[in-house]
């Protein structure tokens, strides 16, 4: 795929403005935007708000304004506009035709960006372009290479007509496909591997992008997961053992961040990435306690759980870079406010016992370890059984094989059914 940069690209930035919105929340929102815009390797020279109530059909926000955007783009010598919200496959176009030589890019653009420059291994690189393609399909139009220009990603092709959009499009439609096959073939082998580890009780690292997950996935295990002030430093998963005392360890994994307006391409095509989420027995959600807009980003991270289909799994809140306040009556605000969060500093490894002991305590609650006996015969069942739970002990006695195993109540319970179903078969 092409690795377009925006690298010395001036940009003016742009966000609509809704009734009842607090002024603060627009600067937050386009705080975000440039940090995005940033991460990308643009550099914002400017902001512009915009009060609507309702979406312009043609321009997103009324015409006027839109050619006033544009004339001082071009008057202070910039070449990119982006907007805070996500333009539609019309609004792109007639932009193409105002904006000319500027490019017009929306916050979906932006985000699809920095993602497919930060996809490393093949996994992400495949899903990455895969919301890519998904995001441009509908976007193609007679101006194919005025667009693409300000799409990127797919080869150039002077003069395209009709007939050669028809040929874009189905080659686009092919592509879909192959990826959508080998992102099926990455799940299956993701389910093997899963497989072996089902013993485990599973705790994933989720939350806003630039939380510092990632930092605290180092902290608590030693790992070495690349962590930076950028946003979406990390797009897959690490899995890593961490040992909370010396009988008892889980699996941690740390995969991509979520950010508001996530596009919904990327989630949907982010689904084997995400699936140590919505396997996990436990989530951390990780949030930047120091970021002004804390409440935002933890409703955010509610959101995209319930598109992903994992809210309603064990949560624990972990409220981290508590260093970083240094008012203590606003880190006591945040302590009543969020009673049940534990605070940490991962940076400075600060509290991170406390964390470990809750997770233990959760772990506790869940899970529990019983002695089960199976027939000898039974030989296919006690196999099964080592796929299930962890066996702690075996001993094969006259009556039986004795397992002590240890797992979630719900399946140790299912375990010792099967074992007594056994029995009756073979009597
Ligand atoms: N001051 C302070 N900075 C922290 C803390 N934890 C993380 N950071 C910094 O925050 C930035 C982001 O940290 P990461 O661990 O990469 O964050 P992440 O949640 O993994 O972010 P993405 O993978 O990009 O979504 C880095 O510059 C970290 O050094 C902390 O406790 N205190
Ligand atoms: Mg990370």
């Amino acid at each position: 795929m092409n690795q377009e940069k925006h690298l010395q690209e001036r940009a003016l930035l742009v966000g609509a403005v809704h009734s009842g919105m607090m002024k603060e929340t627009v600067e937050e929102h386009l705080d975000e935007l440039a940090l995005l815009a940033e991460t990308a390797g643009a550099e914002v020279v400017g902001r512009v708000t915009q009060k609507r109530e309702r979406i312009d059909s043609r321009y997103f926000i009324g015409k006027g304004k839109a050619e006033e955007i544009v004339q001082q783009a071009k008057a202070l010598d910039l070449q990119i506009i982006i907007f805070d919200d996500e333009l539609s496959p019309s609004h792109v176009r007639n932009y193409l035709k105002l904006a000319e030589t500027v490019k017009v890019m929306d916050r979906t653009g932006l985000i699809l960006d920095i993602f497919r420059q930060h996809a490393k291994t093949k996994e992400a690189k495949t899903q990455v372009e895969l919301a890519h393609l998904l995001y441009l399909l509908p976007r193609l139009t007679r101006l194919w290479t005025h667009l693409e220009r300000q799409m990127g990603g797919i080869g150039t092709r002077a003069g395209a007509g009709e007939t050669q959009i028809e040929v874009d499009r189905r080659l686009i439609r092919d592509r879909i496909a192959k990826l959508k096959k080998e992102l099926k073939k990455i799940d299956r082998e993701r389910a093997t591997q899963g497989k072996r580890r089902k013993g485990l009780f599973r705790v994933a690292l989720v939350g806003y992008t630039n939380a510092g997950k990632s930092t605290l996935m180092n902290a608590l295990t030693g790992s070495d997961v690349v962590t930076l002030d950028q946003l979406f430093a990390t797009l897959d998963t690490t899995v890593r053992t961490l040992e909370l005392n010396s009988h008892h360890k889980v699996l941690l994994s740390d995969s991509v961040g979520f950010i508001r307006k996530l596009p919904h391409t990327l989630v949907a095509s982010f689904k084997s990435t995400l699936m140590e989420v919505l396997e996990a027995d436990l989530l951390l959600i990780v949030l930047d306690a120091s970021n002004p807009s804390v409440d935002d980003h933890l409703q955010t991270v509610r959101e995209v759980l319930t598109d992903i289909g994992a809210r309603k799994k064990r949560q624990i809140l972990v409220m981290n870079k508590v260093d970083l306040i240094e008012d203590g009556r606003e880190l006591q605000g945040l302590k009543s406010r969020f009673e049940e969060a534990v605070f940490v500093s991962a940076l400075n490894r600060l509290r991170l016992d406390p964390l470990t002991e809750v997770i233990y305590d959760v772990i506790e609650e869940s899970f529990c370890t019983r002695t089960v006996f199976f027939d000898h015969t039974l030989t296919k069942e006690i196999a099964s059984v080592y796929d299930d739970v962890e066996v702690l002990d075996t001993s094969y006695e006259e009556d039986g094989v004795h397992l002590k195993i240890r797992g979630e109540s719900a399946v140790v319970n299912r375990v010792e059914k099967l074992a007594r179903r056994g029995r009756e078969v073979v009597r």
